[in-house]
């Protein structure tokens, strides 16, 4: 038995909850919420609940926390956040990778010395839902920046929060060098196969024959080549510590993910070299597709093609870089 508690304004009914909950406990309400859609609710009796936490970790906004059956909380919304509801459509992944990044870093007891880099792209205003230092990067120029802040400040963790566009294209060099020179931070790259927040065009990483407003008989890959496998690409460069892949898009697969982040994290904290997780995230309103339509899409399609778990962890201690400290 266990019990959760669903804030309705924060719901933008998306069901990726409902989807997650191993005993169909949580519906649709009828009614809309003030944000104008039908939220969630809990459907069932404290008893059926089994306080798993599924659903909490699949929520995007922040909107679930769960209570185990002796009253404990077993599902805690973290300060790394703020309490800001995010601007990302409805099944749109970010909200769940921001809070696997804070939570990983309020674990690691990091919280105070982190300073993150988001560039341009629909994660452009990260620095209003992360509750620490943010710095914002002109377009694919994250790692660049990264590289700076790290050298004048090692003792800071230092991370940037990168799309598909954004790190496979047009700072496609930027990434490329910094893991090459295996300067001592850390990358979350979320490949949504698309530019979101300009539109839906395609990216290097977009699925061949995939619709998108740039090809919109599908992506052709004898005009276009096949999509980049930037995990893969980076792992055979020699200095990086720790390359890996997950994906966020059930609440099983975002607590695998948030391993992966934590190892990341890990290795920098350590002060070994470049650290990567590349997540697969889902862009509903970009693919045309509901949220759920979404999920099923990204399973059926990009993971035979980016397969998850870890790429590269050579571990040990990775060539040193100089620093300014
Ligand atoms: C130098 C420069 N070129 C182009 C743009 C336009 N632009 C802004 S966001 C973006 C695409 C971002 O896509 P992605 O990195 O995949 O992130 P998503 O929005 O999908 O999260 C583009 C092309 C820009 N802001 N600056």
């Amino acid at each position: 038995m266990g019990n959760i508690s669903i804030a309705e304004t924060r719901c933008k009914g998306c069901g990726r909850c409902i989807a997650a909950c191993p005993r169909d406990l949580i519906e649709f309400s009828s009614d809309l919420n003030d944000l104008g859609y039908n939220y969630v609710v809990f459907k069932g009796k404290p008893e059926d609940c089994t306080g798993c936490t599924l659903c909490a970790v699949a929520c995007p906004d922040q909107g679930v926390e769960v209570w185990n059956q002796k009253g404990k909380q077993t599902f805690v919304n973290t300060c790394g956040l703020t309490e800001r509801m995010t601007h990302y459509c409805p099944g749109c992944t970010h909200g769940v990778i921001h809070r696997l990044t804070a939570e990983v870093l309020e674990e690691l007891g990091l919280l105070g010395r982190t300073v993150g880099i988001a560039p341009v792209g629909c994660s452009v205003l990260a620095y209003e839902y992360f509750n620490f230092d943010m710095i914002e990067a002109a377009h694919g120029r994250a790692p660049a920046v990264a590289t700076g802040v790290k050298r004048a400040r090692p003792e800071s963790i230092v991370f940037t929060y990168q799309g598909d566009g954004d790190l496979a294209s047009i700072g496609a060099a930027e990434i490329l060098h910094t893991a090459n020179r295996g300067e001592k931070v850390t990358v979350i790259f979320v490949n949504n196969a698309i530019y979101g927040m300009t539109g839906g065009q395609m990216a290097p990483t977009t699925m061949p024959g995939q619709h998108t407003t740039t090809s919109p008989f599908g992506r052709d890959v004898s005009d276009s080549g096949y999509p980049m496998r930037m995990a893969e690409i980076l792992a055979t460069l020699e200095t990086p510590a720790f390359i890996a892949r997950g994906s966020v898009h059930t609440g099983k697969q975002a607590l695998k993910t948030k391993k992966l982040i934590k190892k990341a994290f890990e290795h920098q904290a350590a002060d070994r070299c470049f650290s990567f997780v590349e997540i697969l995230s889902t862009c509903p309103t970009n693919w045309g597709l509901s949220p759920n339509e979404a999920t099923d899409w990204l399973e059926q399609n990009m993971i035979p093609y980016y397969p998850l778990g870890t790429v590269k962890e050579p571990g040990g201690v990775s060539p040193r870089v100089p620093t300014a400290g």
